[in-house]
């Protein structure tokens, strides 16, 4: 494997500065397996090939130009999000130590992956494009653990109209910054962010998954029997790789470890963000309760014209809370699918898809 040229960027914001805007606009989470590379949008090209009878060559341009944009506004985060919980109320597990901020709720604009798929029409039949993966890659740079960053998602999701799977040319309309992968990116609402593919090149229509490192073996939730990487060996072709993210919920204000001063009435203010199931969204509802789960409370959903099936909600509410240590507050989200967040989750070695309830311990209230 050639060496990393330099350790790759992996950075999360604060998270009081996080939920302070429904479109996330500065110093979104940054999640590289790379160095970034500098790709000159008017030589790139994204080539289409496969299962199709049209391979295509596709430049900026042509993506620009001659297929419909569209804009989804839509929830990106990393698989690894609240892994720091994990490991520390469950088990050590492997990965970035990522707190609550590996998540980023933005507008993307670009052709829609469906439509270049048509262009090239499939070479598969009805039962073959059942089971047919599409496949994405970056070809730029070379990974911490393969040649190249590849994965792959259904095809079925692919050809959905309804799951605005795009090819984002724009992020919050402005050109994409190379950070989140100038000048074409993936964009694949509700799944996990490792599928949504920085500094395209390629997209294989297959009949199977992509055979990279980070869609076999990264990115699934192993069974707790996988211990180590030697037992986890056994298991990595029989679990799914992770695909549509669970229904989560943080609370960023106040901070665990934080000392909060209540106003005269008794009450502290409580806010935070919520994310929905894959296609289970929008969030309908956020409680939070200061008993440890006895009893809840409803918080205010704050809306968004920008807001959808896709994107984040943030929330907020203010509750009366006794004084005193090492206090601690939940909280849980429902989507409109009825899922819900559960008390606690199962840990997995790589510490991936945590969604057990948002917490903010260790308060001191005075
Ligand atoms: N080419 C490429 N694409 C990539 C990655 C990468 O390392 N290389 N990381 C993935 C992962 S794991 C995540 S969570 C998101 C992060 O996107 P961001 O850096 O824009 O926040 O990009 C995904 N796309
Ligand atoms: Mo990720």
């Amino acid at each position: 494997m050639p060496e990393l040229e330099e350790k790759p960027l992996n950075r999360e914001p604060e998270l009081e500065q996080l939920i302070s805007s429904f479109i996330t606009c500065t110093k979104n989470y940054d999640r590289n397996h790379s160095a970034l590379p500098a790709l000159d949008a008017d030589t790139h090209r994204v080539r289409l090939d496969g299962a199709v009878k049209h391979p295509l060559e596709l430049s900026i341009a042509a993506l620009k130009n001659t297929f419909t944009q569209h804009s989804v506004v839509c929830a990106l985060q990393c698989a690894g999000n609240r892994r720091h919980t994990m490991r520390t109320k469950i088990k050590e597990v492997q990965g970035i130590d990522w707190f609550d901020g590996a998540v980023m709720n933005c507008k993307w604009t670009g052709p829609r992956l469906r439509d270049i798929l048509a262009r090239a029409q499939f070479s598969l039949s009805e039962e073959q494009q059942k089971d047919a993966h599409v496949a994405f890659a970056c070809n730029a740079v070379p990974c911490e653990d393969d040649t190249y960053y590849g994965v792959s998602i259904p095809l079925s999701r692919a050809m959905r109209e309804d799951a605005d799977v795009l090819l984002a040319l724009e992020m919050n309309d402005r050109p994409l910054s190379v950070e989140h992968g100038f000048p074409v990116r993936v964009i694949v609402p509700g799944v996990a962010g490792a599928r949504a593919v920085k500094w395209l090149d390629r997209i294989t229509v297959q009949n199977s998954e992509s055979e990279n490192f980070y869609q076999r073996r990264d990115y699934k939730i192993l069974p707790e029997a996988a211990v180590d990487c030697e037992a986890a060996k056994q298991y990595w072709d029989a679990m799914p790789s992770v695909q549509e993210m669970p229904v989560n919920s943080i609370i960023a204000v106040p901070g665990s470890g934080s000392t909060v001063v209540r106003d005269v009435d008794g009450m502290i203010a409580i806010k935070g963000y919520a994310l929905p199931s894959g296609d289970g969204g929008p969030v309908v509802k956020v409680e939070v309760s200061v008993d440890k789960g006895k009893t809840w409370h409803e918080t205010e959903l704050l809306s968004h014209v920008d807001e959808g099936r896709w994107s984040w909600k943030l929330w907020q509410t203010r509750l009366v809370v006794p004084v005193g240590q090492g206090k601690i507050i939940y909280s849980r989200a429902t989507d409109a699918a009825g899922k819900s967040q559960p008390a606690a989750c199962k840990w997995n070695l790589r510490g991936i898809c945590y969604n057990a309830y948002g917490e903010a311990n260790s308060l001191t209230i005075e």
